[in-house]
């Protein structure tokens, strides 16, 4: 969908979409569903390889207003894009049984869905397609989507859409998804509908996300430890900063190096390289580095060094005498990391995390997969107009697209709201 930059309240989305609704449909949604989208505070590029992750939900949502239908259509309204597609529910077949495809331990590694539609549609019609490969009683629907979640930011729209998408479809078909399977099958549609190979980070955290937390998750386990994140109360905010540059042109990059990491666990004899300690970090470095390569290598030391940091920065804040200084410098070692060691950051994405820091934040890091999109920084409100405006200053002179900012709020999960 078009980028969509504005916020709004849960309130003002329902409206918009029950009323977007009507104009498109001619008649009265049956409810409205709603799904956020995210930013990762640490933990990145771990989630593929069974680690662990820290996200939260924002207050930027994708809203769909739905309603059932009598026949076996399925429509779907994009707002943002003013398009719609139609397509009978019957024709959405695909490989795999349904049982093989509830139980499957890894989503990520069923065959690839020959997609009846592809592009923005792909999204929400492989929600349509997966839980109907589930076994799920999924009826025809109308379906009207506007997000406020920015395209092409990093910050998950697709997830947000295809976890609204999967509430309201069970909401008019009168069947319940559990949290975990709505977050499952959201990112099997897009594993294998829309063809992307994501983690699970993205659909948990639009799924799980809570009010005030960000969630530490065990991406092995699946198990989702929702940790308090109360910066107001440290007088503090953590800062979005979009540097219009789409991360839409790293999706090779993404799959390479999602396959350098399996390469390297196989060749390493571990599950994930999840597996491997930090203790055994060096000893596993060389061994890649000779019998593989050097580049690889430095994928495996970040996602090792990753997956230790998240659990540092889960300690920190759970700490008595926390602060937010050792917060900020993990942030800042996990961005060196993705800079350096797994060669994903962005040109843009460095100079935003270098200058806000320079302005008073106390840390700041690339968020999501890389290649572009959005970095957040940690600041003290005290330095807010301050590192903003050092930001902007920065981008201008390197003749780079304005940023855009907004403060990131831990906001509510996947939910019914009306
Ligand atoms: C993207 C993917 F969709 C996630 O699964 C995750 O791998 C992330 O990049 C990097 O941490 O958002």
């Amino acid at each position: 969908m078009a980028v969509s930059r504005q916020t709004g309240s849960a309130a003002d989305g329902a409206q918009s979409a029950s009323t977007g609704f009507r104009e498109t449909f001619g008649a009265e949604p049956a409810g409205v569903w709603t799904a956020p989208g995210r930013v990762n505070v640490i933990g990145e590029h771990t989630d593929y390889n069974d680690g662990f992750v820290l996200p939260m939900a924002i207050d930027r949502a994708c809203y769909a207003a739905a309603a059932p239908r009598a026949d076996r259509i399925l429509r779907v309204h994009a707002a943002q894009l003013g398009e719609t597609v139609e397509i009978p529910l019957d024709a959405l077949v695909g490989p795999g049984s349904a049982a093989d495809d509830r139980d499957a331990a890894d989503p990520d590694m069923s065959p690839l869905a020959d997609p009846a539609v592809t592009g923005w549609a792909a999204y929400p019609v492989g929600v349509a397609w997966v839980l109907q490969q589930a076994g799920f009683p999924v009826s025809g629907a109308d379906l009207y989507l506007t997000s406020t979640v920015p395209v092409g930011a990093g910050l998950s729209s697709s997830a947000a859409l295809e976890c609204a998408t999967g509430l309201a479809l069970a909401g008019v078909s009168g069947f319940d998804l559990t949290t975990a399977e709505l977050a499952h099958h959201a990112q099997r549609a897009e594993n294998i509908y829309a063809g992307v190979p994501c983690g699970p980070l993205d659909q948990m955290s639009s799924a799980f996300g809570q009010d005030g937390a960000v969630l530490f998750i065990d991406t092995r386990t699946g198990e989702v430890r929702p940790q308090p994140f109360d910066l107001a109360a440290e007088d503090a905010l953590l800062l979005v900063i979009d540097t219009r540059v789409s991360h839409a042109h790293g999706e090779n990059g993404y799959a390479d190096r999602r396959a350098a990491c399996e390469r390297a666990a196989e060749f390493l004899g571990v599950p994930a390289l999840r597996d491997i300690a930090l203790a055994d970090l060096p000893e596993a470095f060389a061994k890649v580095a000779v019998g593989l390569d050097e580049p690889t290598a430095r994928r495996v030391r970040h996602v090792v060094t990753e997956n230790a940091r998240v659990q540092q920065f889960v300690a920190i804040l759970n700490h008595e005498h926390f602060s937010l200084p050792p917060l900020g410098h993990r942030m800042m070692q996990s961005h060196a990391s993705l800079r350096d060691d797994y060669e994903v950051s962005a040109p843009e994405l460095d100079l935003a995390v270098a200058t806000a820091v320079v302005a008073g934040a106390h840390g700041a890091r690339m968020t999501g997969g890389g290649f572009g999109g959005s970095a957040i920084a940690l600041v003290d409100r005290g330095q807010l107009d301050a590192v903003q405006d050092a930001v902007r200053a920065a981008f201008a002179e390197q003749g780079y697209a304005e940023p855009q900012f907004f403060p990131a709020v831990a906001s509510a999960g996947a939910r019914r709201i009306v």
